[in-house]
C-alpha cells in the first residue's frame, strides 16, 4: 500500500555546514527524488541543498524587540512550522538535532487542530553536550518523550541518550548513510596539482572546527610526521578553532604545506584527492565525514571514542585510535603513508563496506518506513481516520 503513497514532510535542521544538517538535507533530497514533497523550514538555505522538484524552502524570521536579550528563535520556528503544516497540509515534521528544533515542533503540533506526528533525530552533541547541560536537560528529556518517534544515528548515541535522560521512549537507531555513486574514487590530476606535487602525499581533515573535533591535534600529527616535507595537509571546513589552527600553521612554518579550503559544498571532489583522512575527535556519535571518505576509497584514522566502531573495523577497513595518543597517530599515519599497497587495500575495503552497509537507498527506506508507520491512513491503524 505504501509504495505509491507520497508524504508531505516538514524538515528542520541547522543550515550551517555540519553532519546533522548534511544528513537532513541529503535525506530530504533523496525523499524528494522518491516523490515525496519536502518542506525545509529553516533560518536559511541548508548547506548542500540543491533546488529540485518537490523541495520547498520556508525561511523562519525572528522579530527583534528592545526588551529581548535575544530574539526567541524557538518560538518563531514553532509558528512557522505551524503555518507550513496547516497551509501545506503536512503529514509529518522531522527535526534534526533536538535543541531547539524538537521543542519548536512539539509546540507547533500542540498549536495545530490535529496532532501532526513529530520525528526527532538525535545527532550527537544535542545529547552529549548541550542536552545534558543542566540548562537544557529537562526540556530535552521532555522533547524526547513527547516526540512521536525518536531516532539516533548510532547505537552509542542511543545508549548515551538512555543513560543521560532515562526517558520513557524507545530510541531507534537509523545510521547515517552515503551516496556511494557521488562519493566514489576518482582521478582528478588537475585539482590535485593545485595542492600537491605528484610525488607528495595528501592528508585530509574535514569538520566544523569545533573543539570536539580537535583540529589543532591534526596539525600536531602533521607536524610530527617523518614524511611531513613530502606531504600536504588539506583542512576543509570552518568554525571556532580555525584561527587557532591558522596561527599554529604560521608559528610552525607550515604555511606552504597546509591548505585551508573553507567549507566546501563539493566534498565529493575533495575526498578522492586524499591518501589519508584524519578524524581525532574527542568522540563522534557517528562521524559522517569519515564514512564519505571511506566511500571514496580513502583509508581513515578515526577516534576510537563514540560510535565510530559501528562503521569502521579497526585494522581492516581503517584504524580506530585513542584520540589522546599523539605518538600512535603519528606512527600509524606514517606507516600508511609509506605503504601504498596496504593503504590501497584498506581504502578498497573501506569503500566496499560503506557501499554495502550504509547506502543511501537502504537508509532512506528505513526513514520512509518509519514515517509511513506514523502517518494516519498509511501503515498506522491506530491513527486511521
Ligand atoms: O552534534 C554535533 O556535534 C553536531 C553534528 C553536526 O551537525 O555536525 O555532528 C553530529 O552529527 C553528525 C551527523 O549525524 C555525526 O556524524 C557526528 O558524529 C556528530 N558529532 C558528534 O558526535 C561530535
Amino acid at each position: 500500500m505504501t509504495e505509491d503513497k507520497k508524504l508531505k514532510i516538514g524538515v528542520t535542521c541547522y543550515h550551517k555546514a555540519g553532519g546533522s544538517g548534511i544528513v537532513a538535507t541529503e535525506l530530504g533530497m533523496a525523499l524528494a527524488a522518491r516523490g515525496h514533497e519536502i518542506h525545509f523550514i529553516s533560518s536559511s538555505t541548508p548547506f548542500r541543498l540543491t533546488e529540485s522538484d518537490n523541495i520547498l524552502l520556508h525561511r523562519v524570521e525572528t522579530a527583534d524587540y528592545p526588551l529581548f536579550d535575544y530574539p526567541p528563535y524557538t518560538l518563531a520556528l514553532a509558528v512557522k512550522m505551524h503555518q507550513v503544516v496547516s497551509f501545506h497540509d503536512l503529514d509529518l515534521l522531522h527535526v534534526h538535532y533536538a535543541i531547539p528544533h524538537a521543542a519548536s515542533a512539539i509546540l507547533a503540533r500542540d498549536m495545530g487542530s490535529w496532532p501532526v506526528p513529530v520525528v526527532t533525530t538525535l545527532h550527537g552533541t544535542d545529547i552529549t553536550l548541550v542536552g545534558s547541560h543542566p540548562s537544557y536537560h529537562r526540556i530535552t528529556r521532555h522533547c524526547i518523550e513527547q516526540s512521536d518517534a525518536v531516532t539516533s544515528v548510532s547505537e552509542y548515541l542511543s545508549k548515551e541518550t538512555d543513560r543521560i535522560f532515562e526517558a520513557k521512549k524507545e530510541v531507534k537507531v537509523i545510521p547515517n548513510f552515503v551516496d556511494s555513486d557521488r562519493f566514489s574514487p576518482r582521478e582528478n590530476q588537475d585539482l590535485r596539482s593545485k595542492y600537491a606535487r605528484a610525488e607528495e602525499k595528501i592528508i585530509l581533515h574535514a569538520s566544523n572546527f569545533r573543539p570536539v573535533k580537535r583540529v589543532p591535534f591534526v596539525l600536531e600529527i602533521f607536524d610530527k610526521l617523518a614524511m611531513r616535507d613530502q606531504s600536504i595537509l588539506l583542512l576543509a571546513g570552518d568554525g571556532p578553532d580555525l584561527s587557532t589552527v591558522r596561527r599554529m600553521a604560521r608559528e610552525r612554518n607550515l604555511e606552504d604545506r597546509v591548505h585551508f579550503l573553507g567549507a566546501c559544498e563539493d566534498m565529493e571532489t575533495i575526498f578522492p584527492l586524499a591518501d589519508l583522512f584524519l578524524q581525532p575527535s574527542e568522540y563522534e556519535s557517528f562521524g559522517l565525514a569519515a564514512l564519505e571518505a571511506m566511500s571514496c576509497g580513502v583509508p581513515c584514522l578515526l577516534t576510537n571514542q563514540g560510535g565510530t566502531a559501528e562503521f569502521l573495523h579497526h585494522g581492516d577497513n581503517g584504524c580506530l585510535l585513542d584520540p589522546e595518543d599523539l605518538d600512535l597517530w603519528v606512527k600509524t599515519a606514517g606507516r600508511l603513508l609509506s605503504s601504498p599497497l596496504e593503504s590501497r587495500e584498506m581504502g578498497a575495503r573501506a569503500r566496499d563496506h560503506a557501499k554495502r552497509n550504509f547506502s543511501l537507498e537502504r537508509v532512506v527506506k528505513q526513514y520512509e518506513d518509519l514515517f509511513f508507520s506514523l502517518v494516519p491512513g498509511f501503515d498506522n491503524p491506530r491513527n486511521f481516520a
